[in-house]
């Protein structure tokens, strides 16, 4: 993907008005990997048009899905679980972890060998938190550099069920288990430290799939018949995490983000604003399915407060913006038990506390976290995200209060996640 434009952005007099935010990330990928090893039809409007969800689109269309891909809705006519095809390439993964530790899981239980790869920012991404269970499983998988990154060789198969007990709070690493576990000779079940989104549990029992979840283990049983569904994808939490912020940061400002999902295991950003100080009322909650509410957000003076424990997975893609909250917050706000933030798309502590301090933030990394004197006023600055959509967006977001210029390089980055990002930001602030 090419995204090498420079972005521009100036401190904001006002944010006001209605916005809704593109689909879910987490689960526009699910509903095509789930849609793909269904038989039938699964349609989903509100998918996310972003570069990540049309790498796994692709990644399936080479393994012989037919995805039907339109701006109303995608329909994936998928082949059953054991219905892929040997790809007639490397399948290439772009930007996303989510696509290559989800898909590696698949891809260990399939009769055929595939090579899967993705960018430069993918193939720094460890990968021995996947390679580790899968081949406890019975799964041939090997990263072709020895780096313990992708591009990972995939051979698959004959798997059995284990009961792993995962040292991280990650959702990629217990969905690349549970999508293993469909195919084992057995029930096969992950505990994790602190329950990570519960997204793959929730959608895979929706197609027909047997998982449960008790505390932080889901389990699944193999060889489930899974039929094709109607998704409807709710807003993405962590997109509308930019604008909340935003409404929170800027003097005077109200906001009303429409349709967000509200899943608990991915609320932590409401629940930290609200410690900050922050005005956010949830207006029409829809609890069918996965959760949505309509978010009102208001101008506030925010405080800092300390953020660690079991609320981390929660707000994990959160806290590069809970930074620029922090910054803006008066007393110090302290962020730990987040070292797997160093394992982004970019290291997104070292990137946070360079970035952030060149703005003027007193900002200190810590080995699991930062901590942040807030109360300094911001200013300009160029910005590097490090093919980092989070990042680009974190930056865009603090140039909103900052005296002078913000310049971010690259800044197309965001079409990772938000295709229309600043164009919504531009509307808001005008
Ligand atoms: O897909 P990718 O690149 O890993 O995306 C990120 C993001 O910020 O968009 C992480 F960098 O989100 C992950 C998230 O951090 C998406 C995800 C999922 O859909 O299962 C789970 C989280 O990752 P992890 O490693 O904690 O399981």
């Amino acid at each position: 993907m090419s995204h090498n434009n420079t972005i521009r952005l100036e401190k904001a007099a006002r944010l006001h008005g209605e916005t809704t935010v593109p689909g879910d990330k987490s689960i526009s990928h699910r509903a095509v990997m789930f849609g793909s090893l269904a038989e039938g039809t699964t349609e989903v409007t509100n998918f996310l048009q972003g570069a990540d969800c049309l790498s796994t689109i692709d990644c399936f269309r080479r393994m012989g899905i037919e995805i039907e891909n339109t701006p109303e809705r995608i329909l994936i006519h998928g082949r059953g679980l054991h219905g892929l095809h040997a790809p007639f390439s490397v399948l290439d993964a772009g930007n996303s972890g989510t696509t290559t530790r989800l898909l590696s899981g698949v891809l260990a239980a399939q009769p055929f060998e595939t090579t899967l790869t993705g960018d430069t920012s993918i193939q720094k991404r460890p990968m021995r938190r996947i390679i580790e269970p899968l081949s406890m499983m019975g799964a041939d998988i090997t990263s072709i550099n020895g780096n313990d990154c992708a591009p990972l060789h995939i051979a698959g198969s004959a798997l059995h069920g284990i009961r792993y007990h995962s040292k991280i709070a990650s959702a990629q690493v217990k969905s690349a288990i549970l999508l293993a576990g469909l195919y084992a000779d057995g029930a096969t079940s992950v505990t994790e430290p602190a329950l990570s989104r519960n997204h793959t549990e929730i959608m895979l029992n929706r197609f027909g799939a047997r998982v449960t979840s008790e505390g932080t283990t889901a389990s699944v049983e193999p060889e489930p018949a899974l039929y094709g569904q109607k998704i409807v994808v709710p807003g993405d939490i962590s997109s509308a995490a930019f604008f909340i912020a935003a409404a929170l940061i800027v003097p005077g400002a109200e906001l009303l983000i429409r349709n967000v999902g509200i899943n608990p295991t991915r609320d932590g950003i409401l629940r930290v604003a609200r410690d900050m100080g922050g005005d956010i009322t949830c207006l029409n909650v829809s609890r069918d399915g996965e959760p949505t509410a309509d978010l009102l957000v208001r101008h506030s003076a925010l405080h800092g407060v300390t953020i660690g424990g079991d609320i981390i997975p929660t707000l994990i893609d959160e806290l590069p913006i809970i930074n620029v909250m922090a910054a803006c917050a008066e007393g110090t706000t302290v962020i730990r038990d987040a070292a797997d933030l160093r394992a982004k798309e970019s290291d997104r502590i070292g990137v946070m506390a360079q970035y952030l301090s060149a703005m003027g933030c007193d900002i200190t990394p810590t080995q699991d976290g930062m901590i942040i004197a807030g109360g300094s006023p911001l200013h300009g600055a160029v910005i590097d995200p490090h093919m980092d959509h989070r990042i680009a967006m974190t930056f865009a977001i603090a140039a909103l209060v900052a005296d002078g210029t913000t310049e971010i390089t690259d800044g197309g980055i965001v079409a990772v996640s938000y295709p229309n990002f600043y164009e919504e930001l531009a509307r808001l602030t005008r």
